[in-house]
């Protein structure tokens, strides 16, 4: 397929998933708003129109709650095909500081928004006067929600400071049923009064091998209920909830933002007060991210916070520092000689050199489940777009080229396995339209 054809196809496929005001994930899997599909959403809408791409991160931001959390779903209230939908999580039910309208779910998802926010400025110069006008006022406005919600990620989900975010749910990570949280889910003993509930996901996707299984799910809807019994009180999340890990790629994502963000309001004049804690937080999870780092493997680890202990399985979350900065020089190449070698993308079977969310050489790998191992196109997007903001260009140019050979095909899927680049899940997912559309426009 031709690069034109391909990116025609990307724009017809965010078009078709266009609710109006919000954009779905998918228009069966996921036919809401997630909170980071939306910011890469508005990446890929922003090369077809900025006032649309401003309209999707508004409508996140609408949803934000008074604590500065920006919710991982708002839904589309003409849909129900989703489980858990807001009946379950109750938040618009009187849940302090909770929009009553749009509901939404009561947990996060990694704080990409400012890099969205960013390259809709880019795409904003490239276009005409009302554009980039349109582009600056919304800088403008999205200024405090944003502040807002780093500030909320940086104290309320940070509260020692160490530098490293704290989540209560594998849903907070994005990356579900990352063999990263095996462990700290383990650990999660579900209550006999767990309310009983229907799965829809896996009636569509009916390959149920795919998705994560009845007993993982059983854990995350364990997980909404302590937090619904407190009343997702932040303090009381963080000391009840029986899951709670600091997640270094959420806690690199959040140094990076925080300077991208500090970055655009400097542009904008925006209070140097903000600017200047904006970049203690960037410092600070830096710091963080860089002390996670095991002195054996130099890949970067997330932390069980119940037990105290580093979790060290080989996901792609281990090259959080390569997104965020800060290691030494000689570990930092040592990191990226990793991250291309045959461990990871250089390993000798896959099908495309992008990184797999689990090393294909680790036992933790599956192929086609879901978090486990398959290649993600927007975590490439993701570790392309840091590469080239970092000054790597060449590297960053591979993983365009080799995450549009993982997708050429024109299928759009969620995942892909690594091994002969079938494609997986979900179908017409609108991140990985976005995505294209940001690598051929
Ligand atoms: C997946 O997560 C949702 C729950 O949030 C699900 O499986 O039902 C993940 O891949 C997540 O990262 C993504 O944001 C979401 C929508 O694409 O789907």
């Amino acid at each position: 397929m031709t690069s034109q054809l391909l990116a025609a196809r990307a724009a017809y496929v965010l078009r078709g998933n266009d609710l109006g005001t919000m954009t779905s994930a998918a228009p069966r899997l996921y036919p809401h708003m997630w909170s980071w599909d939306a910011a890469f959403v508005a990446v890929g809408l922003a090369r077809l129109s900025v006032p649309r791409a401003i309209l999707e991160l508004d409508t996140l931001l609408g949803a934000q709650w008074g604590n500065g959390m920006i919710p991982h779903i708002v839904f589309n209230p003409d849909s129900t095909g989703y489980f858990p939908g807001p009946e379950r999580w109750g938040c618009h039910l009187g849940v302090p500081g909770a929009p009553p309208y749009p509901a939404t779910s009561g947990i996060c998802q990694p704080p990409v928004h400012a890099i969205a926010m960013q390259r809709v400025v880019e795409a904003s110069r490239r276009q005409g006067r009302s554009d980039r006008q349109a582009a600056g006022e919304f800088v403008d406005r999205a200024w405090r929600p944003l502040v807002a919600w780093h500030r909320w990620l940086a104290t309320a989900r940070d509260p020692q400071g160490r530098g490293r975010v704290v989540l209560h749910h594998g849903w907070e990570s994005g990356m579900d049923n990352s063999p990263r949280w095996d462990g700290p889910y383990s650990r999660v003993v579900v209550g006999a009064d767990l309310p009983p509930y229907q799965r829809r996901d896996t009636l569509v996707v009916t390959d149920a091998s795919m998705r994560p299984s009845d007993r993982e799910y059983d854990r995350y809807l364990w997980l909404i209920e302590e937090m619904r019994r407190v009343g997702y009180d932040d303090a009381l999340v963080h000391e009840r909830v029986s899951f709670a890990v600091e997640d270094v790629l959420v806690s690199a994502l959040l140094a990076v933002a925080c300077d991208v963000l500090a970055d655009l309001g400097e542009e904008r004049g925006q209070p140097a007060a903000d600017v200047a804690e904006l970049r203690a937080w960037a410092r600070r999870c830096r710091a963080g991210v860089v002390e996670s780092v095991d002195p054996v493997t130099g890949l970067a680890r997330d932390r069980d916070v119940r037990t105290g202990e580093w979790l060290s399985t080989e996901t792609v979350a281990g090259f959080a520092p390569l997104l965020c900065g800060g290691l030494p020089r000689a570990r930092e190449s040592a990191l990226l000689e990793a991250f291309e070698g045959e461990r990871w993308c250089g390993h000798p079977q896959l099908a495309a050199a992008v990184p797999p969310s689990t090393s294909p050489a680790s036992g933790a790998f599956r192929p086609r489940e879901y978090w486990r191992g398959p290649q993600w196109p927007v975590i490439a997007w993701l570790f392309h777009w840091s590469f080239a903001r970092r000054g790597w260009a060449e590297r960053a140019a591979v993983l365009r080229e080799e995450g549009l050979r993982l997708v050429g095909a024109g299928d759009f899927a969620e995942y892909y396995d690594p091994l002969n680049g079938e494609p997986l899940g979900s179908m017409q997912q609108s991140w990985t339209a976005a995505a294209v559309l940001d690598w051929l426009c």
